[in-house]
């Protein structure tokens, strides 16, 4: 699929002229998730996951008012190091298209690229969701918005309970999300494998989410896309932060932001840094290893999908 404010690496571009495989991969995590130089180094190492797994992957961010289906190392680098580098939401896109800036994607961002590029699996660490205290603030991420129009399956490590979770899946239910947990009966946590929610629904392998995606994505009426998908993976046990222990680091993490009046976009930045450093860079660790098993999850989900069609 081509687009003309989109570009493709040589890589990306030969992968889907031959009809192989693809797993699109967010900046905003790069940019406003990790610190340098984790971020630039989780980054090429998860690419190179999912080359092992089988798939190709398509890194996606807005660089000079482009566009990006994978990144060339020195793009990778201005997202991972230049301070000037924005956050970019769905709402911002046109701007920064129009005014030729660089833009980090998040969640809502990059599924609206992939589509865009024809590619329908993207893997991440943690999702948007619903704030807590959202009836007051009305902070609801786009990312579920965009879950909810466009054909893309995100899979993530669930939701982090710096966000009210059983807000978000009953959200995810308002908006007709399918929401599968990989593997394990009951919805993650980020950090830590359980949430105290059940799963809305369960696939035991790869195979089994493809299948529900191609069912899903045929459904489709002529006049409306079929929407996208959550896919919750929990993080590995031996990178896990027990519910137990993170619970009051969040919560510190959350007063903390009060006390200094940040809103908005700049909220997840804000408490993901300060988590970093109340855990001594536990929680960074425990970031990489999840998102690296999102990154194969998403690979051989990909590969599943291609076989049938
Ligand atoms: N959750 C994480 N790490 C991240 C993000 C979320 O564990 O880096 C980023 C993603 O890019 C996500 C965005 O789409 O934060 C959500 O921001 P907001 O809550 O402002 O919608
Ligand atoms: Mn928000």
């Amino acid at each position: 699929m081509s687009h003309p404010l989109l570009d493709f690496t040589p890589e990306v571009a030969q992968a889907i002229y031959d009809g192989r495989p693809l797993v699109a991969l967010e900046s905003t995590i790069i940019s406003h998730g990790m610190p340098y130089p984790q971020n630039v180094e989780t980054a090429r190492e998860v690419e190179s996951l999912i080359r092992l797994a089988g798939a190709v992957p398509a890194t996606i961010a807005v660089i000079g008012g482009r566009l990006k289906a994978g990144l060339s190392d020195e793009e990778l680098e201005i997202l991972g190091t230049d301070k000037t580098v924005q956050k970019i939401s769905v709402r911002d896109l046109p701007f920064t298209v129009a005014s030729g800036g660089h833009g980090a994607t998040t969640v809502a961002t990059t599924m609206r690229i992939a589509a865009l590029a024809g590619i329908r699996i993207f893997a991440t660490g943690g999702t948007g969701g619903v704030h807590r205290g959202a009836e007051q603030s009305y902070d609801i991420s786009a990312d579920l918005t965009e879950l909810s129009r466009t054909p893309v399956a995100v899979v993530s490590a669930g939701v982090k309970s710096i966000l009210d979770i059983g807000l978000t899946l009953e959200y995810l239910e308002t908006q007709g999300v399918p929401v599968i947990s990989y593997g394990v009966p009951t919805f993650p946590a980020f950090y830590s494998r359980e949430s105290g929610y059940a799963a809305p629904l369960m696939a035991k392998d790869a195979a089994e989410v493809a299948r529900a995606l191609h069912a899903q994505w045929s459904l489709a009426l002529p006049s409306q896309s079929a929407g996208g998908a959550l896919i919750a993976n929990p993080i590995p046990l031996e990178a896990e932060i027990p519910h137990a222990e993170i619970a009051p680091v969040i919560e510190q993490a959350l007063s903390d932001m009060a006390a200094q009046g940040i809103k908005g976009k700049d909220t997840t930045p804000y408490l993901l840094g300060r988590i970093v450093e109340i855990t001594g860079g536990r929680s960074l660790t425990a970031n990489i290893a999840l998102v690296k098993n999102n990154a194969v999850v998403a690979a051989q989900i990909a590969c599943e999908l291609q076989d049938l069609g």
